[in-house]
């Protein structure tokens, strides 16, 4: 016989309902994916179940935790298809899982294809499901945007039975490109800050020092070699030509620089180009896809994103965390994100001389960077708490499940609205 499953634990110490949740998620490098992951392993913390779905194992999951399962969706590859029918495979996979395991609540990231999936399994599962929708960016800007998609996506979002947003701006734009009639809840990302902290607020028995000196020695710089770190997916819309161009107009104006590149993608190939043809292979370091930047966040002398679009860029995010000053395009969610003139600096997308400007004072004032590292610290800690960015997803998923939501702290009930 089953034993009685115990209520999920709460850090404010009230316990509530343990869910069955899906993550519908992305697996490969990139924000979406990581804010799947790391919002499904802190809901498993808390006591859900939670179970991954995907046509590989996301990039920072971790199999091992407690209460996470992974299930990879694998579909039939027949002559007569254009290509692998991953919507249906997907669908399938979950309307299966929700019988099988008692799903409650499917929660889509990325509303291409996931979110149709998720309807589907809807119709098609014995049991009564939900289906929470959260949307990150190219879903609406470019991909949703598409007339091949457009209805399909404006549909996708209007009939989930709750559609969240990353940032006002995302959710301001979805209503606009989309004239949805639905609420769309605006629930900020996260950095867990048991992994992102800055090395002047050590964890205890965490040692900095000896990071960064493992840190020296792989990356090589000649010794006290200022270095800025760019983190992204390496896609047309982040720019990431721009870091090369910034890096070789310091190096003009005399500024002994490194510039390390963490992340992969289509863009890869000719930011590679760049940097031979102006001579920079000396002073970058391509590093590749890490599971775990945090290292890298923590001992950069600044970080560097100039995307032409962000609906929130968790990497600036990341790395204010960490302690560490950004220099970010003045563009989409980015605004909510940084504190401009205390956490980092805002430049217009692709004003290359702009960067540069901001890039040297950071560089050149130790204090003015060591201000604006410890702002940046401050602010995503007060702005972007894990805790409580998780209890307004779990609140929403209760509400939405209409359960008991009656042990929650008066004034948290639900998410803020765009
Ligand atoms: O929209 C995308 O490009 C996909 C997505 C991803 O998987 O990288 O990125 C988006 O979601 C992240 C997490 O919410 C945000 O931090 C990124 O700003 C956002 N990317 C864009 O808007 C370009």
């Amino acid at each position: 016989m089953n034993q009685p499953i115990p209520p999920a634990t709460h850090p404010d110490g009230n316990r509530r309902e343990r869910l069955s949740i899906a993550i519908v998620c992305y697996p490969t490098y990139g924000g979406s994916g990581v804010v799947a992951t790391e919002l499904g392993r802190c809901l498993a913390e808390r006591g859900h179940e939670v179970h991954f779905v995907s046509y590989g194992l996301p990039f920072r999951l971790d199999q091992q935790a407690k209460n996470v399962f992974f299930h990879k969706v694998t579909t039939l590859n027949y002559p007569l298809f254009p290509g692998q029918l991953y919507t249906l495979g997907l669908a399938s996979k979950l309307a299966d899982l929700a019988d099988e395991r008692e799903i409650d609540l499917i929660h889509c990231h990325y509303a291409i294809p996931h979110a149709m999936s998720a309807l589907l399994a809807k119709e098609i599962a014995r049991r009564p499901l939900r289906v929470v929708t959260t949307l990150h960016g190219t879903d609406i800007t470019l991909v949703g945007r598409d007339p091949s998609f457009y209805r399909v996506t404006r549909y996708a979002i209007e009939s989930s039975d709750g559609t969240t947003a990353v940032s006002r701006y995302l959710a301001e734009e979805t209503v606009r490109r989309f004239c949805c009639e639905c609420d769309i809840a605006v629930i900020h990302n996260f950095a867990d800050e048991r992994v992102f902290f800055p090395p002047f607020a050590p964890p205890p028995d965490f040692d900095p020092e000896e990071e960064r000196r493992q840190l020296e020695h792989l990356l090589n710089f000649p010794p006290g070699t200022p270095w800025i770190l760019h983190v992204s997916n390496f896609r047309p819309l982040k720019n990431s030509i721009h870091t090369v161009d910034i890096l070789h107009r310091l190096t003009q104006r005399g500024i002994e620089v490194g510039l390390v590149l963490i992340g992969d993608g289509i863009e890869m190939p000719r930011v590679l180009e760049r940097i031979h043809q102006l001579g920079l292979e000396d002073r970058v370091r391509c590093i590749g896809a890490r599971d775990q930047p945090a290292a890298f966040y923590r001992h950069a002398t600044l970080f560097l994103l100039p995307s032409q679009s962000e609906s929130f860029g968790l990497a600036a995010l990341e790395a204010m965390s960490c302690g560490t000053p950004v220099v970010v395009s003045r563009t989409g969610g980015l605004p909510e994100v940084v504190a401009e003139g205390e956490t980092g600096f805002m430049v217009e997308p692709g004003d290359l001389e702009g960067f540069t400007e901001a890039c040297t004072l950071l560089i050149e004032d130790p204090t003015l960077r060591r201000q604006l590292g410890e702002r940046a610290y401050l602010h995503a800690r007060e702005n972007f708490d894990r805790q409580a960015i998780v209890s307004r997803y779990e609140d929403y998923y209760l509400t939405l499940l209409g359960r008991e939501t009656k042990t929650l702290r008066s004034g948290q009930a639900g998410a803020e609205t765009g």
